[in-house]
């Protein structure tokens, strides 16, 4: 069994992330809180753990991966290969999705959520609420179309792209008119070893 400690907050999305893979796949995760909030990412020690001082971070034995996008990869392609995929082209779709999360969801959804969250950020919330209403616009084309992102079946991706989509409405972005983006988040609230965050309704 592996040794995994995630550097961890209970109100990030980003962090959920991982512990969905973890849970999906029987991967025993230690967490270790970091106040956030309170700018404990921004100390010295914090920064010559993840000079980007950010969470999540994970560590395995000796290596250390930052940013959400990147352990869900090194996870998936380490204990979970069916997560990922072992083609160029299933790859790359997959990437699709991670870049997608790390710019328009993160700018999108996350953002507007954080606004209210935690009224100290220098967040514009109406150009935040705008991207979060295409992101919402463009899932709920593509999830007409298909049950999960790429592949035709769940991977990453619809783990990296899930968490601040599911709180979106934290964010004041309704989600009622999205009927096949509700759908997905069932379909994902129904997966084995799906378990939510405050704010991410409760497994199926
Ligand atoms: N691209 C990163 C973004 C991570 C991120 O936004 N982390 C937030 C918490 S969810 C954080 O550490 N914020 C503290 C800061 O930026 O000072 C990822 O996907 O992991």
């Amino acid at each position: 069994m592996p040794d995994l400690l995630l550097h961890d907050f209970p109100l990030s999305g980003n962090c959920h992330k991982i512990h969905l893979l973890c849970a999906m796949n029987g991967l025993p995760l230690e967490s270790r809180r970091v106040e956030v909030l309170d700018g404990a990412t921004r100390t010295e020690e914090f920064a010559r753990l993840n000079p980007v001082q950010q969470i999540p971070v994970l560590q395995d034995g000796e290596t250390i991966v930052q940013d959400s996008q990147a352990i869900l990869l090194y996870l998936a392609l380490k204990y979970a290969p069916h997560w990922a995929d072992p083609t160029p082209e299933g790859m790359a779709a997959i990437m699709e999705w991670l870049s997608y999360a790390a710019k328009e969801v993160s700018n999108g959804p996350q953002m507007a959520r954080l606004h209210f969250l935690d009224p100290h950020e220098d967040i514009d919330i109406a150009r935040a609420q705008a991207m979060g209403r295409k992101v919402l616009a463009l899932l709920e084309r593509v999830l007409s179309e298909r049950d999960w992102l790429c592949l035709g079946r769940p991977t990453i991706a619809d783990l990296a792209v899930f968490p601040y989509v599911g709180l979106a409405r934290q964010g004041e972005l309704p989600l009622d008119d999205h009927p096949a983006v509700l759908a997905w988040i069932d379909r994902i609230r129904a997966l084995p070893g799906y378990h939510p965050m405050p704010g991410l309704p409760e497994a199926l």
